[in-house]
């Protein structure tokens, strides 16, 4: 089939392999038969953390295996020819990868549903360590021939000193053996790549040239949240009136709104599409009650976070420079609710002038989801009580998944294949079908096998850790690994606080039985500065741990440069223990669990976001849990007494392992400030709460390696976790989603 692209495979380079590959995945996309159903979802989001597509896309047409025999019997390596393609990273972290892995399901339900977002010529910054430090470069990864295909469709975007023409490019998404749908993003044809500067900084006020040039610039100072808001707007301005179009072109009238379409808002980025649907439908004749009621039964919201800090609240000043054609129209919504409630703490706009987006979604929407049971009793119970009290049926959970496509098919195939030869493929199509492999939980030649290829997967990582990172990783040891966004709250500063007791024991010559390796990945927003001095931290550990010839037999830890989807799927298939230690109450899901479970690691983790499904699911022997309980923290919040000083001053652990951040021998490859603000911060603040954990950290960690010896085991661990994982398929996610909001 490939024949028809290529000349002579013999002859190709591999540049020349997948730009073929490319065109026949395009061609075989848009064959595939589309949902055209009266009613179709739009999925409205900032970030769509796509990671590359290549063999994905091959994996869901079904042709996966034949491309990649008909290339090795020419002599040619798939992965090699992966490795050419540029990984889109559209987004931060788990916002972003969820959305992506909602588009496979959704395509792969055959549901009628489509992307929305922006076309940011730079995904997230690429991280660079020096001198044991991150540093930040630009990211490209537009190229002449790439997924993006430009379209027709294009618009004027007025802001208030300015209009700005738009461009609609769009990604065909392949469902599992199934269809095609689309994500559409939008971008402007003014964007000037040659403003970056050093780094990635740019001139943030020349928006013309700037809109869709980098994926959430840093919001430190107000040019970069100004800029945020011409994004927002751009975007929803963009897909708002896209909508209206499609609608329309079905024979719509507006009043039917509802029954043409739902719009899932992902987290408040894309919050002003409410009053600017609003506005458009005032524009196009329907009186103001009239479109508020519309587009409230159009509209649903998924909450992602508890963190007040994330909680986007706008100044109107902000708004009236950017967009000041919403401002009257957020003025009535928030009129409205003051005449109804009476009560401040639903206003839309607060006494200080400031709009919150939230309360915007809650009040003009019909739907407010959070991520996991926890969360979204966490919601209802406390940071959004005001609001279920008022709109109890509002509210409803939405529990993450992943898609198993990605996560499991393409990343572990070598797992993939064993479990289909145990249990067939059915599993494939309904996740669920894994708990068959239960049946297998004291079959010896299962357990070993499955402990045959996780070394498997372990040596594998070695190799491209080698060679990508120049990293000599012990495949003999236990591969313990915390990757996600670096975060006070997620608390890779407790992971680091127990490397320091680790290595001050093996100092004092008590040496594990078993070696470990700690692999970190994690990028840090380049304002947040004390996230900045964490990564520093894991840094000079790295180098004076490995490097001394007393400790490094016995432990070794690995920050990976520049964390990314790719080198996930690479990390996540060799993962034995998996760090999933926030704060309780703090991580709202959590996606990395589900996928490392997925592949057999064993999560040690407190009692947050989806831990606390993976625990009910696995039982206490199947996990490892420790840690303050969600209410215990949110009590300590409110009693507002913590104080880490009398941690640091009663336990002799903890201030040995805090101390050891000042003292001569990391100063030797770290600097002052970084570290001196780093250890101040823990004992005189410690606002996420490290040292009341830290003691059953220790404790709960020692008690994962010890059994870990016993192979057999840890084997059935693994397994149960496998077969338990079925329920994170985020196919089960987006049934439930059609089911109960958006009923397509
Ligand atoms: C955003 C920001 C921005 C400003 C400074 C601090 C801060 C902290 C956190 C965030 C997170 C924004 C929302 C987000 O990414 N939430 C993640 O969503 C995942 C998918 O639902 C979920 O699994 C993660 O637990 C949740 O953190």
């Amino acid at each position: 089939m490939l024949n028809k692209y290529l000349k002579d495979i013999n002859n190709c380079t591999n540049e020349e392999i997948y730009y073929a590959l490319l065109e026949m995945v395009q061609e075989m996309a848009e064959k595939k038969e589309v949902n055209n159903s009266k009613k179709k979802l739009y999925y409205i989001s900032a970030e769509f953390l796509i990671g590359k597509l290549l063999s994905n896309n091959l994996i869901n047409l079904g042709i996966y295996d034949e491309v990649k025999e008909y290339l090795a019997a020419n002599g040619k390596n798939l992965s090699e020819i992966e490795e050419l393609e540029p990984e889109p990273s559209l987004g931060n972290g788990g916002l972003g990868r969820l959305a992506a892995c909602f588009l496979d399901s959704i395509a792969t339900l055959r549901l009628n549903g489509d992307g929305i977002g922006l076309n940011y010529h730079y995904g997230l910054f690429k991280q660079v360590f020096k001198n044991n430090m991150q540093t930040e470069e630009p990211n490209a990864w537009i190229e002449e021939h790439g997924w993006l295909k430009k379209t027709d469709k294009s618009y004027e975007v007025k802001f208030k000193d300015f209009t700005v023409t738009s461009r609609l490019y769009d990604i065909d998404v392949t469902g599992y053996q199934n269809k095609t749908n689309k994500l559409h993003l939008f971008d402007v044809e003014s964007v000037d790549e040659s403003i970056v500067e050093e780094g990635i900084s740019f001139n943030k006020e020349d928006i013309t040239k700037n809109l869709t040039l980098f994926l959430y610039p840093d919001d430190g100072d107000e040019a970069g949240r100004l800029l945020r808001i011409y994004q927002q707007y751009f975007m929803v301005s963009n897909g708002a009136r896209l909508i209206l179009d499609e609608c329309e072109a079905k024979g719509c009238n507006l009043y039917d709104l509802p029954e043409y379409a739902v719009i899932q808002i992902n987290d408040t980025h894309p919050t002003m599409v409410i009053p600017e649907l609003i506005r458009l439908l005032v524009e196009r004749g329907i009186e103001m009650d009239d479109a508020i009621d519309i587009v409230t039964r159009t509209c649903a919201y998924t909450n992602h976070t508890i963190l007040s800090e994330a909680l986007e609240k706008w100044p109107m000043h902000y708004l009236k420079k950017v967009v000041p054609q919403l401002i009257p129209i957020i003025e009535v919504l928030d009129n409205k609710i003051r005449r109804k409630y009476r009560n401040e703490a639903v206003n839309i706009i607060d006494e200080q002038e400031r709009v919150h987006m939230a309360h915007i979604d809650i009040h003009y929407g019909f739907s407010v989801n959070g991520v996991a049971a926890l969360h979204t009793d966490i919601l209802k119970e406390n940071e959004l009580n005001h609001f279920y009290q008022l709109y109890p049926e509002k509210f409803n959970n939405k529990t993450n998944g992943i898609t198993f496509r990605r996560w499991l098919l393409y990343s572990n195939p070598e797992l993939a294949a064993y479990i289909s030869s145990l249990i067939g493929e059915g599993y494939k199509k309904d996740a669920r079908e894994l708990e068959k492999l239960c049946a297998f939980a004291e079959d010896d030649t299962v357990l070993e096998k499955i402990l045959e290829i996780k070394a498997e997967k372990k040596k594998a990582l070695k190799e491209y850790l080698k060679n990508t990172q120049n990293m000599e990783i012990n495949e003999n040891s236990i591969f313990d690994i915390q990757i996600k966004r670096l975060h006070e709250y997620k608390r890779q500063q407790m992971n680091v606080l127990y490397l320091i007791h680790k290595y001050l024991e093996i100092k004092a010559g008590k040496k594990p039985s078993t070696p470990i390796t700690a692999i970190f990945g994690a990028k840090a927003a380049p304002a947040y500065t004390i996230a900045q001095d964490i990564i520093h931290l894991i840094l000079c550990m790295q180098e004076i741990v490995n490097k001394d010839p007393e400790v490094s037999p016995y432990l070794n830890i690995f920050m990976v440069e520049n964390y990314n989807v790719t080198n996930a799927e690479k990390l996540i298939p060799a993962c034995d223990v998996s760090e999933q230690i926030s704060l309780a109450s703090k991580e709202a899901s959590g996606t990395g669990n589900m996928k490392f479970m997925l592949n057999g690691a064993v999560t040690l983790g407190t009692e947050d976001g989806a831990n606390v499904e993976i625990h009910q699911l696995v039982g206490d022997k199947n996990i490892y849990v420790f840690g303050d309980s969600s209410a215990e923290v949110i009590e300590r919040y409110k009693r507002g007494d913590y104080s880490a000083k009398y941690y640091y001053d009663t336990d002799e652990d903890i201030k040995s392992a805090i101390d050891f951040i000042t003292s001569d021998i990391i100063m030797k490859v770290g600097n002052k400030e970084r570290l001196e603000r780093l250890k101040n911060e823990l004992i005189s603040k410690d606002w996420f709460m490290t040292l009341p954990d830290f003691k059953s950290y220790v404790k709960k960690k020692e008690e994962v390696f010890k059994d870990y010896e016993n192979r057999k085991s840890w084997a059935k661990k693994m397994l149960i976790n496998i077969s338990k994982a079925g329920y994170f398929s985020s196919d089960r996610t987006i049934e439930e989603y059609n089911r109960d909001i958006w009923k397509l």
